[in-house]
């Protein structure tokens, strides 16, 4: 499962925006929270009344509160630095900028301090690793002098005060650098917080990075609500997506990640993967003795499917194909693994 931490300046609106994707399910208080949240998706709903499934299963993300904010816990060398670990381990990060309090202009200059913050964070990092290199390197440890090379050159983005996911990195030196795990390199989700005041311009927050826009207290306010009666208080509102569907949205865009379905009497279900992934890795997702043991994806677009109304007229239509190991899989791909036990 994907999992998204959440991270901000104190008193950003951080918790409040969990309690949303939790759909009002969340303890409201500084400690860490981690959540996961149905990805909704009206194919699954329609695939279920399709097939009538004993069970239908949503895809998940997860979600973490870390209980803790930039700017009080991550100047280098501060014990508390460590209260981000949590979110360190998480694929993409949420960042929740508060362009409601200040005057405008005010969230521009907080998601600068942000970045400043993520940026100092992984300069200690790459600082401490750079210098115990540099010491093996002088009694004569080669083995180290890729990965001292690769860490010089980060130092040097860092320090310019570049978040390292604007970078491109080779291969072979973004997997050297993954075990960092360090916070600017990871996919980042910008959440403006709004209030009703005009905010002023929201800069582009750059590569591997998105901004939306959400007013999380109005948001919070719906979902306290009885789930029947949100649809009609959003209307009245003038907000026009679900918050939870919005930043979900966002993150599978920010992620690049796509669904596809199995489906039959026992089970509808829908899967995650990444954009550009193949039949094999779908059916290593599902079990890896599928992805050991695969055979053939035997595979239908959602919407073939759809429009046919069965798999049995799907397949005299001749839409449902046998594809090999290589196969990218698509967005809304319907699939069936066969493989050897
Ligand atoms: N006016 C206004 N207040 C907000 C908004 N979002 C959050 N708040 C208020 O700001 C306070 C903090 O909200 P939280 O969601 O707890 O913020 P946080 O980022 O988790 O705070 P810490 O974890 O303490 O750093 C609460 O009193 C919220 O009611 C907003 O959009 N507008
Ligand atoms: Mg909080």
């Amino acid at each position: 499962m994907k999992s998204v931490g959440i991270l901000g300046m104190p008193l950003s609106g951080k918790t409040t925006l969990f309690e949303i994707l939790l759909q009002g399910a969340g303890h409201p208080g500084r400690g860490e929270q981690v959540g996961v949240v149905r990805v909704p998706d009206p194919r699954v709903d329609r695939l279920s009344a399709m097939y009538r499934p004993k069970k239908t299963t949503y895809a998940q993300l997860q979600f973490v509160d870390p209980g803790a904010s930039l700017g009080e816990a991550s100047r280098p060398g501060d014990r508390k630095a460590d209260r981000l670990g949590v979110v360190r381990n998480c694929e993409a990060l949420l960042v929740v900028v508060d362009a409601f309090s200040g005057p405008p202009g005010g969230a521009a200059r907080q998601w600068s301090d942000v970045e400043s913050e993520l940026i100092l964070n992984d300069l200690a990092i790459v600082e401490n690793r750079r210098e115990r290199l540099a010491k093996e390197l002088r009694v004569g440890r080669k083995e180290g002098e890729r990965e001292h090379a690769l860490l010089v050159q980060c130092h040097e983005r860092l320090e310019a005060g570049h978040a390292l996911r604007r970078e491109t990195f080779a291969a072979e030196d973004a997997r050297m650098l993954k075990g960092f795990q360090l916070l600017s390199m990871k996919p980042c989700l910008v959440v403006w917080n709004r209030g009703d005041a005009d905010p002023g311009p929201l800069p582009d927050p750059g590569t591997g990075a998105l901004g939306v826009e959400l007013k999380v207290l109005t948001e919070r306010e719906v979902v306290a609500l009885p789930p029947e009666e949100r649809q009609a208080f959003r209307a009245e509102l003038g907000v026009a997506e679900d918050g939870l569907a919005l930043i979900i949205r966002k993150c599978y865009e920010l992620l690049g990640l796509i669904s596809f379905f199995t489906v039959g009497p026992d089970e509808v279900r829908a899967w995650t993967l990444r954009r550009g992934s193949s039949a094999v890795d779908a059916a290593g997702e599902i079990h890896t003795d599928l992805a050991r043991g695969f055979i053939r994806a035997e595979v239908v677009s959602y919407d073939h499917l759809m429009a046919a109304g069965s798999h049995a007229k799907a397949r005299e239509q001749a839409q449902v194909r046998l594809e090999g190991k290589e196969y990218r899989v698509q967005d809304g791909d319907v699939i069936e693994i066969r493989f050897n036990r």
